[in-house]
């Protein structure tokens, strides 16, 4: 496979971009090598500038679960468009967007649209301190909750002291409001709230994370959550950014049957445009701004066009079922690409949760940050550059989930085992 005009588009983009990219994710940094840029997409196929077809399993990293180019959400947009693209006063989109995520997400009872997910998680950690008036957040290892300053924090020396900063730029003083954890650890967060319990604000996980690879959190670490931000008074706030309308209709949230103080959104309920969101019950939620004193504001949130996408999306996901055929072909994937390990006998476990899953290259069951670092990263971007060159578009770390989306069609998902089989023997 060719990829020069690629090579060529990377060394233009890193002259005038940091990295040549608009977010480091899409760097390959862990895989090595250097990305390729897209053309175009539709349905399940990425084109890159050199022409070459990738099975997509990406997805714009969560969004594009209807696949690309959907009639009903390009529909959608045309007609918008047509009507303008931002006015910053309010539109009836911004409404029906809202009336389908209270409508699907019980917890959530009122909600406030931003532009990304790291907008929504950030707003959330501020209403937590605005409501409760304590300063402290508790976060786990491996979980990812977008650039917000104050998650961008590692455990302190010992996981029970306060957090560090992990970027420059982050300062001792707002690290110092941060507890980080070990997720799956019921134990380690009763210690914490014992000791400090009175003054967190809010709690706030992934509840299946996809930021370390897939992880499933335990029933008891589950139960732990809830029960101790219940007993001291913090909110218990579900990023469900990556999960949400992606693992059920109604969240993760909805297979654990938990019920968070508040949730926040992003990815699919936009389809692929910009738009994030959080949300509550209402007597939270009305200490916003300007029903509330808790700041938050955006010029392009609730933007007509992005709405318009996102009300297209999760209309197709609530009429249709989507959901059993995308648990039909992810569970047919898992199996051959686990058949196909076992053949090889490459060392391995695999996480799923509906259409979002990730093969550790890992003997253990993952279920940290812990063994999740004990994954063979160089095995897995061999793995990735042998699918690539197969013509499957993986996520470039071992510490991120692929997802399948409803356009991705039986032959497909075969021909992805066929390449994985042949990959897996190269390794
Ligand atoms: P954004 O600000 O990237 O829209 O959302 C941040 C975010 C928040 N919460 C969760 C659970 C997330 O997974 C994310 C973003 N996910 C990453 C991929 N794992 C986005 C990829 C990127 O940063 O380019």
């Amino acid at each position: 496979m060719s990829r020069n005009a690629s090579k060529l588009a990377f060394s233009r983009a890193q002259r005038v971009m940091p990295g040549g990219v608009n977010s480091p994710a899409r760097a390959f940094g862990g895989v090595g090598g250097e990305p390729i840029f897209i053309q175009q997409a539709e349905g399940p196929w990425l084109v890159d500038i050199d022409g070459n077809r990738y099975l997509d399993y990406i997805g714009s990293w969560g969004p594009m679960i209807l696949g690309h180019g959907h009639p009903a959400v390009v529909a959608a947009l045309e007609a918008a468009i047509r009507r303008g693209t931002s006015y910053g006063a309010p539109t009836m989109q911004e409404t029906e967007l809202a009336e389908l995520i209270i409508e699907a997400v019980p917890s959530v009872e009122k909600v406030r649209l931003v532009n990304s997910g790291t907008e929504a998680t950030m707003s959330a950690i501020r209403l937590a301190r605005g409501y409760t008036g304590r300063p402290i957040v508790i976060k786990f290892a491996g979980n990812y909750h977008g650039h917000v300053d104050s998650l961008l924090v590692a455990a302190g020396s010992s996981a029970a002291t306060l957090g560090v900063p992990n970027s420059p730029g982050v300062t001792e003083g707002t690290a110092r409001d941060t507890l980080v954890l070990p997720y799956n650890d019921p134990t380690a967060l009763e210690d914490a709230f014992a000791r400090v319990g009175d003054c967190v604000a809010g709690v706030i996980f992934e509840p299946v994370v996809g930021n370390m690879g897939c992880v499933v959190p335990s029933e008891a670490f589950r139960f732990a959550l809830r029960d101790l931000t219940a007993r001291y008074g913090a909110l218990l706030i579900c990023d469900e950014v990556m999960t949400g309308f992606r693992v059920a209709y109604r969240g993760a949230q909805s297979l654990w049957g938990m019920k968070p103080d508040l949730t926040t959104l992003g990815k699919v309920i936009g389809g692929g445009l910009p738009v994030g969101a959080y949300g509550g019950a209402a007597k939270i939620m009305d200490y916003i701004l300007p029903a509330g004193k808790v700041f938050q504001a955006g010029t392009l949130s609730g933007n007509p066009l992005a709405t318009s996408a996102g009300i297209a999306t999760l209309k197709v996901l609530r009429d249709s079922d989507a959901y059993s055929q995308l648990e039909r072909s992810s569970s047919r994937l898992a199996e051959g690409l686990v058949e196909a390990a076992q053949a090889a006998e490459i060392p391995h476990t695999l996480a799923r949760v509906g259409s979002m899953m990730t093969l550790f290259f890992n003997p253990e069951p993952v279920t940290d940050w812990v063994t999740a670092a004990r994954s063979d990263t160089p095995r897995y971007a061999k793995y990735f550059w042998g699918m690539l060159d197969r013509g499957v578009y993986l996520p470039c770390s071992q510490f991120e989930a692929l997802f399948v989306s409803t356009a991705h069609s039986d032959e497909q998902i075969e021909s992805t085992i066929a390449a994985a089989a042949e990959t897996f023997g190269s390794l």
